[in-house]
Parts: structure tokens; sequence; C-alpha cells
């Protein structure tokens, strides 16, 4: 059965990205759980500024899940990437990572490369870029798939990477890894920027699909924007999909009318 999550940012400099919490851990837990959320997926500055055994005495206050955790601070703060030019920043880039993946791991849940998955510099070749980015994904899947967790891969629209748009640039890539670990978190605000056909694309993703990002058209709450829903939740049932539904979206017009939003449109579509 899937589940529904609500973002929560622990960044200050992601204060205009789309996340609905931006409070403390206590403070958002207490409008996730209040609202009716099943979990929660963090977006924290650095694993070392998360403390596990408080972490898990909240949610277990708040009968609350971790769904899964974002590394794209990494980016927003430090502007690492596993596609720069520069070795060692790729190295910062896949250290920044794997400490996150241990944290999420030893929640049960997968850690997201979305922003950190970088671009193709200027200059750069794509073939070699994307060479760039096997190498660190060879270490990642694994370091993931010990922890008997996924590694979530998202697709970006064309605004934020000239790397992977679409579901099918990623579903090509993917048999050239080594790691068989890297699953897809399909965001539909990004989906509906570049797929020519949402629900195609996610049938063609089919088991792969680990994660979603439940988004409209315009990062508002699913009906707040004109994204046509039932099609695509459609494909997601027929995939079987059974993961997070997870709202990522921008606090419009306050973080408490999007929960709402939120909730009442995953029961309509997923109920
Ligand atoms: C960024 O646009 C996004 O969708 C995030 O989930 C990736 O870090
Ligand atoms: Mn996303």
């Amino acid at each position: 059965m899937t589940r529904c999550a609500v973002t929560v940012c622990l960044v200050p400099e992601a204060r205009q990205g789309p996340f609905v919490l931006h409070g403390t851990l206590e403070e958002s837990f207490q409008f996730a759980a209040a609202a009716g959320f099943d979990g929660v997926e963090i977006f924290p500055p650095h694993a070392d500024d998360l403390d596990g055994f408080a972490l898990r005495e909240l949610l277990k206050q708040h009968g609350l899940q971790l769904a899964a955790m974002g590394t794209g601070a990494g980016w927003v703060r430090r502007k690492l990437s596993l596609t720069d030019p520069d070795p060692h920043v790729r190295m910062c880039a896949r250290d920044f990572i794997a400490a996150i993946i241990d944290f999420a791991g030893g929640f049960g849940v997968p850690a997201i490369i979305g922003s950190m998955q970088g671009r193709v510099p200027d200059g750069v070749a794509r073939e070699e870029a994307l060479g760039w980015l096997k190498v660190e994904l060879d270490q990642l899947g694994p370091r993931a798939h010990a922890l008997g967790v996924p590694l979530l891969f998202e697709p970006l629209n064309r605004y934020e990477t000239n790397l992977f748009n679409t579901v099918d640039e990623i579903l090509a890539y993917l048999p050239t890894l080594r790691t068989q670990n890297v699953r897809l978190l399909l965001d539909l605000f990004h989906m509906n920027i570049e797929e020519p056909d949402m629900a195609a694309a996610i049938r063609r993703a089919g088991p792969l699909v680990g994660h979603v990002h439940f988004a409209d058209s315009n990062r508002a709450a699913i009906g707040f924007g004109h994204t046509d829903v039932g099609p695509v939740v459609q494909a997601l049932k027929e995939i079987g999909y059974d993961g997070w539904i997870s709202a990522e979206v921008r606090p419009r017009p306050d973080a408490a009318a999007a929960m709402t939003q939120t909730l009442a449109s995953y029961r309509r579509w997923f109920a």
C-alpha cells in the first residue's frame, strides 16, 4: 500500500525550495502528524548534523515514518556534484552522499540523488561526464545495497540539469552501470515539463520506480496546478507501485493549505 509523506527542510539556504515544512524537526513533525501524514522526507544540511537517537524518538512520538532523505544540500551549500570536472570535488560529493546513505540506511530508507547529479560542464563531452558519474554510482549503489535500501536517482527538468531530464534517458543509462541498485525517483513537477506522456513514461519505468514526488505543474500541491493526475495515478497502479507518495512542493498559499490539499488529493486518488 502506498503511504503519503511531506517534505521537511532543515537547510536555511533552501528556504525558497520546494519543501513544505521549514521549522525544527519537532515543530515540523507536529504539523505533519496533526495533518495526518504517514511519514516525512527530510532534507538535511549534512548527515553529521543529524542525531539518530533523537530522530528515532521524535518519529515514534509523532507516529511518523521516515520516507527518504535528500542529499541536495551538498549542491546548495557547497556546490558539490558527481559530475564536477575536478576529481576532488566529485570525491567530496560522493562522501557527502555516502554519509546520508549510511544515516538513512540505518532507518531502512533510501537517499536521493537529485541536484547532486550535477550537469555536463561546458567544454566536456556528455560521455565523459556520464563516465565520471558511473564511477561514483558504482560505489554508492553497492553501499546502499549493503544496508538493504535502493539508491534513488531523480531526473530533473532542463533548467536544473542537462544530464538526465527524462525517464528514457536514465533507463538507457542504468544498464551501463555495474550496480543494479539504482531506482528512479519520479518527480511529477519535472515530468510535466519534460515528458511527452507522463503515464507512458511511468509504464516504461515499471518496477524501477522507487519513489514519487507528488507535485503539480506549478510545483504546488497536487490539485493546485493543471497536471492531469488521473492517468498518472492509473499508470502507477498498473505498474504495482506501492512506495511513498511524497509532497515535495512549495508551501503555497501556505504550508497548512499545501498539506491539506496534498492529503485530499492523495485520498482521492489512492484511497
Ligand atoms: C530538485 O528540483 C528536486 O526535485 C529535488 O527532489 C532534488 O534534490
Ligand atoms: Mn524532486
